[in-house]
């Protein structure tokens, strides 16, 4: 199981500490949100910060951009030092070109479905990419209350990911009840923020250990 704490939640004062004490906790992959105030209302990470996390850290990286025209930014983001970038296809006017400038960077593409997208109207996507990020909320902040309509489409998604070779990731209010439950469902992995993370009591690497084990990990 893929479990990715998302830096947007950390303390912005030290990336740089945050980013070692998550993977020295456990963490699996390091989740990083960049939004342009345009394409969600809200900013998260900048740039200096994406390259602060993958300078330091040996983890694999995941960009998740909520900006407009995120093929314009390829280049500059590869350069950053990421690994996987999710963007979501409405945000650009050729979202297949995007796919192919990810790839061609030499990183892994993925898609976001958004809470009110339809898993049929992304699934010319899935021969495309290697990730698909499932949000549970509505992108954009973190804290957000999980919108249980999402349920139907992971159950949907889930039973075709293998048909793609697709690693499915939920992203935005992943709590530990929900996770041990989907845990038993074949998703890949999960976003860690605030609902089983982030201001919780006990530190990084109490908290990810008991998530691990109530998603059968340890
Ligand atoms: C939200 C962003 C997410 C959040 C994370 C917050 O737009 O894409 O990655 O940072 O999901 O988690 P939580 O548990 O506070 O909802
Ligand atoms: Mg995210």
């Amino acid at each position: 199981m893929i479990y990715s704490p998302s830096l947007m939640c950390a303390s912005c004062d030290n990336l740089k500490a945050e980013a070692l004490s998550l993977e020295a906790a456990g963490a699996t992959r390091l989740h990083l949100d960049l939004m342009d105030g345009m394409y969600v209302p809200n900013f998260a990470l900048g740039l200096g910060d994406v390259k602060t996390v993958c300078r330091n850290t040996s983890l694999v990286t995941e960009l998740h951009l909520m900006i407009m025209e995120p093929g314009r930014y390829i280049k500059m983001f590869a350069n950053a030092g990421v690994d996987i970038i999710y963007f979501h296809p409405d945000s650009d006017s050729d979202p297949v070109a995007v796919i192919k400038r990810i790839r061609e960077r030499g990183l892994k593409p993925g898609i976001v479905i958004n809470p009110e997208a339809t898993i049929d109207s992304m699934e010319k996507y899935f021969e495309l990419v290697d990730h698909v990020l499932v949000m549970g909320v509505k992108p954009g902040h973190a804290g957000h209350l999980y919108l249980p309509h999402v349920d139907q489409k992971l159950e949907q998604l889930i039973a075709i990911k293998n048909d793609y070779n697709l690693e499915v990731i939920m992203d935005g209010a992943c709590s530990l009840e929900r996770m041990r439950r989907w845990s038993h469902q074949n998703i890949d992995g999960f976003v860690l923020g605030t609902s089983s993370l982030f201001g919780h009591r006990g530190t990084y690497k109490d908290i990810i250990d008991n998530i691990k084990r109530e998603c059968g990990d340890l």
